[in-house]
Protein backbone atom coordinates (compact mmCIF):
# COMPACT_ATOMS: atom_id res chain seq x y z
CA UNK A 1 0.00 0.00 0.00
CA UNK A 2 1.65 3.93 -1.14
CA UNK A 3 0.48 4.69 2.73
CA UNK A 4 3.22 2.64 4.04
CA UNK A 5 6.51 4.55 4.33
CA UNK A 6 9.73 3.33 5.49
CA UNK A 7 12.41 5.51 7.39
CA UNK A 8 14.67 4.95 3.79
CA UNK A 9 12.03 6.82 2.37
CA UNK A 10 11.60 9.58 4.58
CA UNK A 11 15.66 9.86 4.46
CA UNK A 12 15.34 10.08 0.54
CA UNK A 13 12.91 12.82 0.51
CA UNK A 14 14.86 15.26 2.70
CA UNK A 15 17.53 14.48 0.77
CA UNK A 16 15.30 15.58 -2.21
CA UNK A 17 14.07 18.23 -0.52
CA UNK A 18 17.39 19.66 0.08
CA UNK A 19 18.42 19.22 -3.25
CA UNK A 20 15.71 21.33 -4.53
CA UNK A 21 16.10 23.73 -1.83
CA UNK A 22 19.76 24.29 -3.06
CA UNK A 23 18.35 24.67 -6.66
CA UNK A 24 15.27 27.22 -6.08
CA UNK A 25 13.05 28.49 -3.71
CA UNK A 26 10.56 26.18 -3.66
CA UNK A 27 10.73 22.36 -2.67
CA UNK A 28 9.59 20.07 -5.56
CA UNK A 29 7.13 18.32 -5.36
CA UNK A 30 7.92 14.81 -3.91
CA UNK A 31 7.03 12.14 -6.07
CA UNK A 32 4.68 9.24 -3.53
CA UNK A 33 1.62 9.83 -3.89
CA UNK A 34 -0.10 9.64 -0.92
CA UNK A 35 0.68 11.78 2.80
CA UNK A 36 2.98 10.22 5.15
CA UNK A 37 1.07 7.45 7.48
CA UNK A 38 -0.24 7.92 10.87
CA UNK A 39 0.13 5.14 13.99
CA UNK A 40 -3.16 4.10 15.38
CA UNK A 41 -2.06 5.29 19.27
CA UNK A 42 -3.71 6.00 22.20
CA UNK A 43 -2.68 9.84 22.32
CA UNK A 44 -0.94 12.10 20.00
CA UNK A 45 1.44 14.96 20.04
CA UNK A 46 -0.37 16.86 17.58
CA UNK A 47 0.57 20.89 16.34
CA UNK A 48 -2.20 23.67 15.35
CA UNK A 49 -0.97 26.51 13.23
CA UNK A 50 -3.44 29.16 14.07
CA UNK A 51 -2.96 32.48 11.41
CA UNK A 52 -4.07 34.75 13.81
CA UNK A 53 -5.73 35.11 17.03
CA UNK A 54 -7.26 38.60 16.84
CA UNK A 55 -10.87 38.39 16.64
CA UNK A 56 -13.57 36.41 17.61
CA UNK A 57 -14.07 33.58 14.97
CA UNK A 58 -9.85 32.76 15.24
CA UNK A 59 -10.66 32.40 19.46
CA UNK A 60 -13.56 30.66 19.17
CA UNK A 61 -11.02 28.18 16.01
CA UNK A 62 -8.65 27.65 18.78
CA UNK A 63 -10.86 27.31 21.68
CA UNK A 64 -12.52 24.36 19.97
CA UNK A 65 -9.29 22.82 18.89
CA UNK A 66 -7.90 22.94 23.08
CA UNK A 67 -11.11 21.89 24.07
CA UNK A 68 -11.40 18.72 21.80
CA UNK A 69 -7.70 17.33 22.39
CA UNK A 70 -7.70 17.91 26.27
CA UNK A 71 -11.26 15.74 26.21
CA UNK A 72 -8.94 12.64 24.21
CA UNK A 73 -5.82 13.53 26.40
CA UNK A 74 -3.83 14.41 23.07
CA UNK A 75 -0.99 17.19 23.76
CA UNK A 76 -1.80 20.41 21.50
CA UNK A 77 1.07 21.99 20.26
CA UNK A 78 -0.35 26.07 19.59
CA UNK A 79 1.40 28.23 17.84
CA UNK A 80 -0.34 32.05 16.57
CA UNK A 81 1.36 33.41 13.51
CA UNK A 82 0.06 36.46 14.60
CA UNK A 83 -1.01 37.05 10.59
CA UNK A 84 2.58 36.74 9.28
CA UNK A 85 3.20 34.57 6.46
CA UNK A 86 6.84 33.99 7.96
CA UNK A 87 6.23 33.43 10.99
CA UNK A 88 3.61 30.45 10.42
CA UNK A 89 6.28 28.88 8.26
CA UNK A 90 8.75 29.07 10.94
CA UNK A 91 5.81 27.65 13.23
CA UNK A 92 5.73 24.41 11.14
CA UNK A 93 9.58 24.63 10.95
CA UNK A 94 8.94 24.24 14.60
CA UNK A 95 6.22 21.55 14.85
CA UNK A 96 8.50 19.41 12.67
CA UNK A 97 11.73 19.88 14.89
CA UNK A 98 9.69 18.69 17.64
CA UNK A 99 8.33 16.10 15.72
CA UNK A 100 5.03 16.12 16.35
CA UNK A 101 2.84 13.59 14.86
CA UNK A 102 0.11 15.65 12.74
CA UNK A 103 0.10 18.90 12.24
CA UNK A 104 -3.27 20.97 11.67
CA UNK A 105 -2.64 24.04 9.72
CA UNK A 106 -4.78 27.30 9.16
CA UNK A 107 -2.69 28.27 6.46
CA UNK A 108 -2.83 32.58 6.26
CA UNK A 109 -2.41 32.14 2.14
CA UNK A 110 -2.53 29.88 -0.34
CA UNK A 111 0.51 30.33 -2.37
CA UNK A 112 3.55 30.55 1.02
CA UNK A 113 2.07 27.89 3.10
CA UNK A 114 1.94 25.27 0.24
CA UNK A 115 5.97 25.09 0.89
CA UNK A 116 5.60 24.73 4.54
CA UNK A 117 2.91 21.26 3.47
CA UNK A 118 5.61 20.05 1.48
CA UNK A 119 8.59 20.89 4.11
CA UNK A 120 5.84 19.00 6.38
CA UNK A 121 5.50 15.50 4.11
CA UNK A 122 9.19 15.62 3.03
CA UNK A 123 9.93 15.26 7.24
CA UNK A 124 7.68 12.34 7.15
CA UNK A 125 4.50 14.23 9.11
CA UNK A 126 1.01 14.36 7.75
CA UNK A 127 -1.20 17.46 7.46
CA UNK A 128 -4.90 18.63 7.88
CA UNK A 129 -5.68 21.95 6.71
CA UNK A 130 -7.99 24.10 8.38
CA UNK A 131 -10.37 26.57 7.26
CA UNK A 132 -8.08 27.67 4.52
CA UNK A 133 -6.53 26.14 1.29
CA UNK A 134 -3.02 26.08 -0.11
CA UNK A 135 -2.83 26.16 -3.78
CA UNK A 136 -3.02 22.94 -5.44
CA UNK A 137 -0.81 23.25 -7.87
CA UNK A 138 2.09 23.20 -5.50
CA UNK A 139 0.76 20.65 -2.89
CA UNK A 140 -2.00 18.47 -3.36
CA UNK A 141 -4.40 16.61 -0.97
CA UNK A 142 -4.42 13.30 -0.87
CA UNK A 143 -0.95 13.56 -1.67
CA UNK A 144 1.00 16.18 -0.27
CA UNK A 145 -1.90 16.39 2.83
CA UNK A 146 -4.46 14.55 4.40
CA UNK A 147 -7.45 16.95 3.21
CA UNK A 148 -8.94 19.89 3.68
CA UNK A 149 -11.78 21.51 6.63
CA UNK A 150 -13.61 24.17 5.84
CA UNK A 151 -16.40 25.56 4.05
CA UNK A 152 -17.18 25.95 0.53
CA UNK A 153 -16.37 29.74 0.34
CA UNK A 154 -17.90 29.98 -3.50
CA UNK A 155 -20.89 28.86 -2.30
CA UNK A 156 -21.25 31.70 0.82
CA UNK A 157 -20.17 34.30 -1.47
CA UNK A 158 -22.60 33.94 -3.98
CA UNK A 159 -25.70 32.72 -1.17
CA UNK A 160 -24.73 36.58 0.36
CA UNK A 161 -25.30 37.84 -3.06
CA UNK A 162 -28.62 36.09 -3.59
CA UNK A 163 -29.64 37.80 -0.87
CA UNK A 164 -28.24 41.35 -1.46
CA UNK A 165 -30.00 40.91 -5.05
CA UNK A 166 -33.47 39.89 -3.57
CA UNK A 167 -33.55 42.64 -1.31
CA UNK A 168 -32.94 45.79 -3.24
CA UNK A 169 -34.65 44.18 -6.20
CA UNK A 170 -31.44 43.61 -8.13
CA UNK A 171 -30.57 47.63 -7.98
CA UNK A 172 -27.36 48.26 -5.58
CA UNK A 173 -23.63 50.19 -5.64
CA UNK A 174 -21.69 47.94 -4.00
CA UNK A 175 -18.26 48.71 -1.33
CA UNK A 176 -16.66 45.22 -1.63
CA UNK A 177 -14.18 44.41 1.64
CA UNK A 178 -12.16 42.07 0.61
CA UNK A 179 -10.29 39.27 3.06
CA UNK A 180 -6.85 38.72 3.24
CA UNK A 181 -5.28 38.64 0.36
CA UNK A 182 -4.24 35.26 -1.68
CA UNK A 183 -5.99 33.58 1.29
CA UNK A 184 -8.75 31.05 -0.23
CA UNK A 185 -12.14 32.30 1.54
CA UNK A 186 -11.18 35.73 0.05
CA UNK A 187 -10.40 34.51 -3.17
CA UNK A 188 -13.67 32.32 -3.41
CA UNK A 189 -15.96 34.48 -1.54
CA UNK A 190 -15.15 37.28 -3.92
CA UNK A 191 -15.53 35.00 -7.06
CA UNK A 192 -18.84 33.52 -5.75
CA UNK A 193 -20.53 36.75 -5.11
CA UNK A 194 -19.04 38.02 -8.31
CA UNK A 195 -20.31 35.08 -10.13
CA UNK A 196 -23.36 35.21 -9.03
CA UNK A 197 -23.94 39.06 -10.00
CA UNK A 198 -22.86 38.40 -13.10
CA UNK A 199 -25.11 34.97 -14.06
CA UNK A 200 -22.46 32.83 -14.17
CA UNK A 201 -22.70 31.15 -10.75
CA UNK A 202 -22.96 27.73 -11.47
CA UNK A 203 -23.91 25.80 -8.04
CA UNK A 204 -20.97 23.19 -6.96
CA UNK A 205 -19.88 20.36 -4.91
CA UNK A 206 -23.09 19.02 -2.89
CA UNK A 207 -23.23 20.60 0.09
CA UNK A 208 -27.08 22.35 1.08
CA UNK A 209 -27.62 25.82 0.87
CA UNK A 210 -27.52 26.38 -2.90
CA UNK A 211 -28.32 29.71 -3.93
CA UNK A 212 -31.83 30.09 -6.20
CA UNK A 213 -30.39 30.14 -10.04
CA UNK A 214 -29.23 33.20 -11.35
CA UNK A 215 -31.71 34.53 -13.98
CA UNK A 216 -29.68 34.60 -16.84
CA UNK A 217 -27.89 37.82 -17.73
CA UNK A 218 -27.46 38.04 -13.75
CA UNK A 219 -27.90 41.79 -12.35
CA UNK A 220 -26.68 44.38 -14.56
CA UNK A 221 -27.63 47.11 -11.92
CA UNK A 222 -25.73 45.07 -8.95
CA UNK A 223 -22.70 46.94 -9.47
CA UNK A 224 -19.23 46.33 -7.48
CA UNK A 225 -17.84 50.06 -7.20
CA UNK A 226 -14.73 49.78 -4.88
CA UNK A 227 -13.40 46.60 -3.63
CA UNK A 228 -10.08 46.24 -1.14
CA UNK A 229 -9.03 44.40 1.27
CA UNK A 230 -8.96 44.76 4.99
CA UNK A 231 -6.87 41.72 5.76
CA UNK A 232 -10.18 40.14 7.59
CA UNK A 233 -9.45 42.66 10.26
CA UNK A 234 -12.23 45.19 11.75
CA UNK A 235 -10.49 48.12 12.31
CA UNK A 236 -8.93 47.96 8.74
CA UNK A 237 -12.04 47.17 7.44
CA UNK A 238 -13.30 50.64 8.98
CA UNK A 239 -10.03 52.66 7.55
CA UNK A 240 -10.47 51.06 4.36
CA UNK A 241 -14.68 51.48 3.88
CA UNK A 242 -13.83 55.30 5.23
CA UNK A 243 -11.89 55.96 2.19
CA UNK A 244 -13.63 53.92 -0.25
CA UNK A 245 -17.14 55.70 0.71
CA UNK A 246 -15.59 58.98 0.38
CA UNK A 247 -14.23 58.10 -3.16
CA UNK A 248 -18.14 56.52 -3.60
CA UNK A 249 -20.51 58.21 -1.26
CA UNK A 250 -23.14 56.43 -3.96
CA UNK A 251 -22.89 53.32 -2.34
CA UNK A 252 -25.46 51.72 -1.52
CA UNK A 253 -24.55 48.39 0.06
CA UNK A 254 -21.24 46.56 1.14
CA UNK A 255 -20.21 42.87 1.10
CA UNK A 256 -17.53 42.23 3.56
CA UNK A 257 -15.83 39.17 3.40
CA UNK A 258 -16.01 38.53 7.04
CA UNK A 259 -18.25 40.05 9.95
CA UNK A 260 -15.13 41.96 11.75
CA UNK A 261 -15.05 44.00 8.52
CA UNK A 262 -18.78 44.78 8.24
CA UNK A 263 -18.73 45.84 11.74
CA UNK A 264 -15.50 47.87 11.38
CA UNK A 265 -18.00 49.64 8.43
CA UNK A 266 -20.14 49.97 10.32
CA UNK A 267 -18.36 51.98 12.64
CA UNK A 268 -17.26 54.18 10.08
CA UNK A 269 -20.96 54.94 8.77
CA UNK A 270 -22.02 55.90 12.14
CA UNK A 271 -19.12 58.06 12.67
CA UNK A 272 -19.90 59.90 9.66
CA UNK A 273 -23.59 60.57 11.32
CA UNK A 274 -25.13 57.71 8.59
CA UNK A 275 -27.88 54.81 9.39
CA UNK A 276 -26.23 51.42 8.76
CA UNK A 277 -29.10 49.43 7.38
CA UNK A 278 -30.91 52.28 5.83
CA UNK A 279 -28.71 54.47 4.28
CA UNK A 280 -26.25 51.43 3.40
CA UNK A 281 -26.75 47.78 3.46
CA UNK A 282 -24.73 45.73 5.00
CA UNK A 283 -24.26 41.81 3.98
CA UNK A 284 -20.96 39.27 5.47
CA UNK A 285 -19.89 36.53 6.49
CA UNK A 286 -19.19 34.10 9.76
CA UNK A 287 -22.41 34.69 12.21
CA UNK A 288 -20.36 36.21 15.12
CA UNK A 289 -22.09 37.28 18.11
CA UNK A 290 -21.54 41.05 17.24
CA UNK A 291 -23.31 40.56 13.64
CA UNK A 292 -26.13 38.65 14.83
CA UNK A 293 -26.80 41.43 17.00
CA UNK A 294 -25.72 44.00 14.71
CA UNK A 295 -28.79 42.50 12.40
CA UNK A 296 -31.16 42.14 15.41
CA UNK A 297 -30.36 46.05 15.85
CA UNK A 298 -31.13 46.28 11.94
CA UNK A 299 -27.78 47.58 10.98
CA UNK A 300 -26.56 44.58 9.36
CA UNK A 301 -29.04 42.73 6.57
CA UNK A 302 -27.49 39.24 6.84
CA UNK A 303 -24.49 36.89 7.51
CA UNK A 304 -23.50 33.36 5.86
CA UNK A 305 -22.72 31.14 8.48
CA UNK A 306 -18.66 30.06 8.72
CA UNK A 307 -18.49 27.83 11.71
CA UNK A 308 -15.35 28.31 13.56
CA UNK A 309 -15.81 25.04 16.00
CA UNK A 310 -13.18 22.97 14.18
CA UNK A 311 -12.44 20.75 17.00
CA UNK A 312 -14.70 17.50 16.97
CA UNK A 313 -14.01 17.00 13.20
CA UNK A 314 -10.72 17.80 13.08
CA UNK A 315 -9.65 14.93 15.73
CA UNK A 316 -12.74 12.47 14.09
CA UNK A 317 -10.64 13.00 10.91
CA UNK A 318 -7.20 12.63 12.13
CA UNK A 319 -8.34 9.02 14.09
CA UNK A 320 -9.93 8.25 10.63
CA UNK A 321 -6.99 9.05 8.68
CA UNK A 322 -5.24 6.79 11.14
CA UNK A 323 -7.19 3.97 10.54
CA UNK A 324 -6.57 4.09 7.36
CA UNK A 325 -9.91 5.26 5.69
CA UNK A 326 -9.74 6.78 2.44
CA UNK A 327 -10.78 10.46 2.79
CA UNK A 328 -12.13 12.94 0.42
CA UNK A 329 -9.68 15.77 -0.70
CA UNK A 330 -12.55 18.44 1.26
CA UNK A 331 -14.59 17.75 3.86
CA UNK A 332 -17.03 20.64 3.57
CA UNK A 333 -19.08 22.31 6.87
CA UNK A 334 -22.54 23.33 6.17
CA UNK A 335 -23.23 26.36 6.37
CA UNK A 336 -26.55 28.16 8.19
CA UNK A 337 -28.00 31.62 7.31
CA UNK A 338 -28.77 34.14 9.36
CA UNK A 339 -30.69 37.09 8.66
CA UNK A 340 -33.75 39.28 10.67
CA UNK A 341 -35.67 36.45 11.17
CA UNK A 342 -33.77 34.09 12.51
CA UNK A 343 -30.19 36.08 14.45
CA UNK A 344 -31.92 36.42 17.66
CA UNK A 345 -32.52 32.55 18.22
CA UNK A 346 -29.11 32.19 17.69
CA UNK A 347 -27.57 34.59 19.42
CA UNK A 348 -27.14 32.55 22.47
CA UNK A 349 -25.00 29.54 21.02
CA UNK A 350 -22.69 32.54 19.14
CA UNK A 351 -19.18 33.19 19.69
O1 LIG B 1 -14.21 33.88 7.84
C1 LIG B 1 -12.51 34.90 9.11
C2 LIG B 1 -11.24 34.43 9.60
O2 LIG B 1 -10.45 31.40 7.08
C3 LIG B 1 -12.73 30.89 7.01
O3 LIG B 1 -10.79 33.68 8.49
C4 LIG B 1 -11.68 31.65 7.70
C5 LIG B 1 -11.89 33.15 7.81
C6 LIG B 1 -13.09 33.63 8.57
O4 LIG B 1 -10.32 35.31 10.13
O5 LIG B 1 -13.34 35.62 9.94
Amino acid sequence: MARIWTRRDVLRLSVAGAGALAVGPRLARVAFAAPPPLDQKDTYKVGFSQVEENNPWRIAQTQSMNDEAAALGYELIYTNAAGSEAKQISDVDSMIAQQVDLIFLAPRSETPLAQAVLKAKAAGIPVILLDRNVDNAIAKPNEDYICFIGSNFVQEGARVAAYLAEYTQGEATIIELQGTTGASPAIDRGKGFADYLAGTYVGEEGTEGTPVAVPSGGFPNMKIVASQTGDFARDLGRQVFETLYAANPEATAVYAHNDEMALGAIAALEAQGKVPGQDVVIVSVDGSRDALQAIVDGKMLATCECNPRFGPKAFETMQAYAAGETLPDKIINPDRFFDQSNAAEFLPEAY
